[in-house]
């Protein structure tokens, strides 16, 4: 396979992006990596996601593809059989696989935790909490890896879990991902990391913690009553809103 022929444009501290880098590793799959000023986004990345003008997307060959979740299916529908398979070929584990890909992409709360002010810190801690209480219970259980005793597609889009959460658990000051509170998910994480290609291939620590508080200061400082939507009811919208200043200011 031609290197060219794969190329992905990233941004360094994207979790969405880093899905797709695991994906291709463990597939063995050769890419171009082109990393983003998010700030100052290259005519490609809007030429090819002209509707969302966000990173991840993947070129293969002619053709682009956008949504980090949508790209982590068309990788191992592409090459299904290169290395190794990241979703079960049965159609039943299939769609199972394809239901925890979904629930990722419908919970906002890890965003809410992340933009929480003091006074609402708690709350969102709550409620992204019963959130990793699913993830733990129903998605993993009481396998080694929501794919079974191999890592798939399902993990690597709970990834986020592994790094990024550390970070904003540091910023927040509040520590719910612990032995105590989610042991089997806890687990999960220390297995995730010990994997060789999550273990290379991840932002390093310090630089994330400066970069989400960078963020999370410009998104407070642009609107004053951003913390204070994350509250026990928080909505989708204010979520949307909140999450697209964020990306606009993430980068400056
Ligand atoms: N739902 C998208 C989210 C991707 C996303 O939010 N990417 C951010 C970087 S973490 C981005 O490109 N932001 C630039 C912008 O919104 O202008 C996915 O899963 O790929």
């Amino acid at each position: 396979m031609e290197k060219s022929q794969v190329r992905l444009h990233g941004f360094w501290a994207s979790a969405f992006v880093y899905r797709v880098i695991w994906a291709l590793k463990l597939k063995g799959i050769e890419y171009e990596y082109i990393e983003e000023d998010l700030s100052n986004k290259s005519p490609s990345l809007l030429e090819y996601n002209p509707v969302y003008e966000k990173v991840p997307v993947l070129i293969h060959g002619e053709n682009a593809v956008a949504e980090s979740v949508i790209i982590l299916q068309y990788i191992e529908e592409t090459w299904p059989d290169h290395w190794t398979a990241l979703l079960p070929t049965d159609p039943y584990e299939r769609s199972v696989a394809r239901f925890w890909l979904d629930f990722g992409r419908q919970k906002h709360d890890f965003f809410a935790f992340f933009l929480s002010s003091e006074e609402d810190k708690e709350e969102t801690a709550k409620q992204l909490l019963e959130t990793l209480k699913i993830i733990q219970d129903q998605a993993l259980g009481d396998n080694k890896f929501c794919g079974g005793n191999k890592i798939g597609l399902v993990d690597l889009s709970f990834g986020w879990l592994a790094h990024w959460l550390e970070s904003i658990q540091e910023l927040v000051g509040i520590h719910i991902l612990t032995p105590n509170n989610l042991p089997k998910l806890h687990q999960w994480t220390l297995d995730f990391k010990q994997e060789p290609v999550i273990k290379d291939n991840h932002p390093d620590s310090k630089a994330l913690l400066a970069q989400l508080k960078r963020a999370k200061m410009s998104a407070c400082k642009r609107s004053h009553s951003l913390p204070q939507q994350f509250n026990s009811t928080v909505d989708l919208h204010h979520m949307k809103t909140v999450a697209k200043n964020l990306r606009k200011i993430q980068h400056r």
